[in-house]
């Protein structure tokens, strides 16, 4: 009877000590740059509930993605390995196809094996990875061990106009954008919210969640519907700033990176008096998917689950908007890899802006901290609690890595890049914002700036592995004999630059 009792009050203990893990609300946005109202990346941004939910927590205003494309990013994150570790630097492969990766324990999985129920609608890994077991063929995007508890809607970004809007040089169904009537309770991202809400009501009140909702705008294509335009009218919209001729001293090799893909550059834009559309539509699909984030959050405070729910709001890359000449992602500037990142919720004081630079492989060991989980010992991010507790907190740069042994680092003051074949930039951030005065371009004198370059060069990474087994879409490979290739062909030293 004794026994029975003790029995009894363990029971009561462990469960208690269960309830009191606080819940993780983990909500993603895709190749959404820092067009938010709390970033300042755009004057004309409507980001109200993401910039209330950044002013109830600490908002990361100088964090940056480890790659500046979905599939090697989001393994990057998910693993909290960067990509010149895991060797994942295009589309594919699904990491789980790589035999060391098999049996990985990622940060979904941490919180199963800690007493979590795991959600997961949309899109938090690249193709619908993990959404089944099995099928860890080189097509199949399963995995041995099962990644979640819960699964939910794929991620879409339906409905689609029955032709495409715009004719962009190179035919891409999903590179496309503007208005098109349609209802918004049909958008990909709609039926996600509405299932995370639908969970959120269901869920128990004592036992711990881990609920992932990954928002697929603003990716392309941008379409949204009347109301979302109107909030964004072209006669109050600014384009984006720039530079004419900003990559006159940028390296060749900057190309390279981003040789030829359906993203159309500046000049298509200019030509086609497509600018400012495609800058209203990527900003309306932002006020869009923040009125996603706010029924979200709603269903959370609703069900009592605020006091004991940590949020994390981040996005994959940034993405480029006539910046630099181009549009889309690949680059290793800021407009590639500047990224919102929010923590809020039990632990995390309110009201507070970092400015330290943070790596979205940094989100996995911080969330361990943040719900006492056990800490462990194969990620390569380190923890933000010390700067959730104070973000004047100095901390190493974030790197971001682009294909095989491009890298570019960003400190707080400056930003270093240097690719495959030796070549660099160097930009100084708090007196060049949108750096357009590349401080070491080969006309320049580069012996003032040693030091600092040598200081940010002790960050590169020391594993710079090759692509892995099945390595394919926005690949580019640089061989010891000088041979480039890019997605499969060989760009030859003197070839044009493609220029839409
Ligand atoms: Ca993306
Ligand atoms: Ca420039």
């Amino acid at each position: 009877m004794k026994h029975f009792f003790f029995f009894l009050s363990l029971l009561a203990f462990s469960s208690t000590v269960l309830a009191e893990k606080p819940n993780v609300l983990f909500i993603a946005i895709d190749d959404q740059n820092d067009w938010i109202g709390f970033m300042d990346g755009h004057p004309n941004s409507k980001t109200p509930h993401i910039d209330a939910l950044a002013e109830s927590g600490t908002a990361f205003t100088n964090a940056h993605c480890q790659s500046p494309l979905c599939n090697p990013s989001r393994t990057s994150l998910m693993l909290s390995l960067r990509p010149s570790t895991t060797g994942v630097y295009g589309l594919a492969p699904w990491f789980r196809t790589l035999p060391e990766y098999e049996n990985r324990v990622t940060l979904s999985q941490h919180f199963m094996n800690n007493g979590y129920t795991t959600f997961y609608t949309g899109k938090i890994y690249h193709g619908g990875g993990g959404r089944s077991i099995g099928k860890v063929g080189p097509k199949g995007n399963g995995s041995k061990h099962k990644e979640w508890d819960v699964v939910g809607p794929g991620a879409s970004g339906k409905p689609f106009p029955p032709k495409k809007l715009v004719n962009t040089p190179q035919p891409h169904k999903l590179v496309d954008w503007g208005f098109f009537p349609h209802k918004d309770e049909d958008k990909g991202d709609h039926i996600c919210a509405t299932w995370t809400v639908e969970q959120l009501d269901a869920m128990p009140k004592d036992e711990p969640f881990f609920m992932a909702c990954g928002f697929f705008l603003p990716h392309v294509p941008c379409y949204a519907t009347q109301k979302w335009f109107d909030m964004h009218p072209e006669s109050e919209t600014k384009l984006p700033v720039i530079q004419r001729d900003d990559r006159k001293d940028t390296p060749r090799f900057s190309w390279y990176l981003h040789w030829k893909l359906p993203e159309p550059r500046l000049k298509f834009l200019e030509d086609s008096d497509e600018w400012m559309n495609l800058t209203r539509s990527y900003l309306a699909c932002t006020t869009f998917v923040d009125a996603q984030v706010k029924r979200v959050l709603d269903a959370v405070e609703r069900n009592g689950f605020k006091e004991n729910t940590i949020v994390v709001l981040w996005s994959d890359h940034g993405w480029h908007i006539g910046e630099k000449e181009i549009t889309g992602k690949n680059t290793l500037w800021d407009d590639g890899t500047r990224v919102p990142l929010v923590f809020a919720g039990p632990g995390v004081p309110g009201g507070q802006v970092c400015t330290k630079p943070a790596e979205l492989l940094d989100i996995y060991p911080t969330l361990i901290d943040l719900c006492g989980l056990p800490k462990r010992d194969d990620l390569e991010g380190i923890s933000l609690l010390p700067q959730i507790k104070d973000p004047s907190t100095d901390r190493r740069p974030a790197i971001t890595t682009h294909n095989h042994d491009n890298h570019g680092v960003r400190s707080e003051a400056w930003r270093y890049i240097v690719y495959a074949d030796g070549s660099e930039e160097l930009y100084d951030m708090k007196n060049d914002p949108n750096e357009w005065d590349n401080l070491i371009a080969p006309d320049k004198d580069r012996s003032k700036y040693e030091k600092i370059i040598a200081e940010h060069r002790k960050h590169l990474p020391e594993v710079n592995r090759k692509p892995a087994k099945g390595s394919r879409s926005r690949v580019l490979t640089l061989d010891e004999d000088g041979t480039l290739i890019w997605e499969g062909e060989e760009i030859k030293k003197d070839d044009p630059i493609p220029e839409i």
